[in-house]
């Protein structure tokens, strides 16, 4: 028999390898170091430090799936999500920012890409020298990208590119656009472009007023008669599996993220339990506390493990994508729940910044949204139990 540990009931520190726990011991110091001090007041103001890209970069936190002639550290997919986990621990906000550049952006390149865009981006992608953002959703075109307006038209030098996206992390501050388009010259199908910062016709205004993620700054992309050369096509792949396949990636990382964050909530209210006296004993020692606490530790460790076993299926090339609907539904969900909970069991100082649960709850609904919306995902799920796609 073993001790039971109420912070790592199933022992998760035990399936991890060195090379896993130093990554995931750098990302929660930097986390805890750099990026937690300053969440509060740009949450506040509505702030994106664009410093953190290269924070991150320099420690090898950005993309660090891929390989290291690529400027990556050649990271399993498990030492990614727990990166997720420690950056979301602080703000979905900060966890957007890196996991749009890893997944979103670095991603695509390297799976899709020439070698010669690998080498132009991938090293200053991982530096946080560039900034990458990933423009799929359009204003008539969130949950069904298929209905996407934006066209690529083929003129003899390249391509002219027309439309506007939408709700794009980064945007705004972006140095590198990854952008979906049908094309006509590829029987209208889906192709994805790399734009540069500065080109004729892009522009990136920034979205204002958002009462969720404030610190992960978002735009809108205007793409007005934008040409690009040949060489902005990603050659090795077309139709939605492009996009999807990067979203993939990008899903599974939140579903570690949203559980950091929960795990941030549980640990203030089982505090706040334990601090806080009412009635002549402490909140944590009633019945309704305990078992509110007990529900939150339960589904944030089988939330874990459940990430940790796609990730490592994912590792070993053996994922399929409706694993990781179920894990970023499932875990972007229960997050959703314990940090609407936590904000309750700390009455009033839970409307406070300085609790920070109601941030995490604000964060957490626009997570519940984007990469495929809570539903969306339940009707992937339902698709594949029956095959019949109830879209
Ligand atoms: P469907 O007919 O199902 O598929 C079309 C083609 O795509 C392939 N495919 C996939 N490939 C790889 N991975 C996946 N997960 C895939 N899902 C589908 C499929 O095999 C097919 O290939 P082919 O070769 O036969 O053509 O497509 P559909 O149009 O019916 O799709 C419906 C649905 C609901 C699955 C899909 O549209 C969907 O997932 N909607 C949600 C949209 C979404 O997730 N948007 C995310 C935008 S990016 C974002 O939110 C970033 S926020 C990041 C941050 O800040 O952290
Ligand atoms: P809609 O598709 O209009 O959905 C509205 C509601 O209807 C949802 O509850 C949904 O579940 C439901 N619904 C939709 N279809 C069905 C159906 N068939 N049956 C039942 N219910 C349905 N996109 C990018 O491309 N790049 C980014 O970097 C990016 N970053 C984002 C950052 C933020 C802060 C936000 C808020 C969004 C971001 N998005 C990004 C967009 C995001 O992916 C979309 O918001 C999301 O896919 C949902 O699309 P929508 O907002 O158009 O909602």
């Amino acid at each position: 028999m073993s001790k039971f540990h109420w912070e790592d009931p199933f022992f998760m520190d035990d399936q991890l390898s060195d090379d896993e726990r130093m990554i995931r011991d750098t990302a929660r110091a930097y986390a805890q170091e750099k990026l937690q001090p300053r969440v509060i007041e740009a949450f506040a103001e509505e702030h994106t430090d664009p410093a953190i890209f290269r924070e991150m970069g320099d420690l090898g936190l950005l993309g660090p799936t891929i390989p290291e002639e690529y400027g990556g550290v050649g990271a399993s997919y498990v030492a990614y999500g727990l990166v997720a986990r420690e950056v979301e621990r602080v703000d979905s906000g900060y966890r957007s920012m890196m996991s749009v550049q890893s997944s979103l952006v670095m991603y695509p390149i390297y799976a899709y890409g020439s070698e010669d865009q690998k080498k132009k981006y991938l090293p200053k992608l991982a530096s946080g020298e560039y900034i990458g953002c990933f423009g799929l959703t359009e204003p008539d075109a969130g949950s069904d990208p298929s209905g996407m307006r934006t066209r690529a038209v083929k003129v003899e030098d390249g391509y002219i590119l027309k439309g506007s996206k939408t709700w794009i992390s980064n945007s705004p501050i972006a140095d590198v656009f990854i952008i979906w388009a049908k094309s006509e010259a590829h029987d209208n199908e889906i192709r994805g472009f790399i734009l540069d910062k500065g080109m004729k016709g892009l522009e990136a205004p920034k979205i204002k007023g958002k009462l969720s993620l404030r610190a992960s700054i978002t735009g809108m992309i205007t793409m007005d008669d934008v040409h690009v050369s040949e060489d902005a096509l990603l050659p090795h792949v077309q139709g939605l599996k492009g996009p999807f396949g990067c979203l993939n990636r990008a899903r599974y990382g939140i579903s570690w993220g949203a559980l950091g964050a929960a795990e941030f909530c549980f640990h203030a209210a089982r505090q706040y339990g334990l601090d806080r006296k009412q009635f002549g004993r402490p909140l944590a020692a009633t019945q309704l506390y305990q078992k509110k606490l007990a529900d939150m530790m339960t589904d944030i460790a089988l939330g874990l493990q459940a990430s940790l076993r796609v990730g490592r299926l994912m590792d070993e090339g053996r994922f399929a994508p409706e694993m990781v609907s179920m894990v970023k539904r499932n875990n972007v969900g229960k997050a959703l729940d314990i940090a609407r909970q936590a904000r309750d069991m700390h009455g009033g100082n839970g409307i406070s910044e300085e609790y920070q649960v109601m941030r995490h709850a604000m964060n957490l609904e626009t997570v519940n949204t984007y990469e495929g919306a809570h539903d969306v995902h339940a009707l992937i799920l339902g698709r594949a139990i029956t095959g019949i796609a109830a879209f």
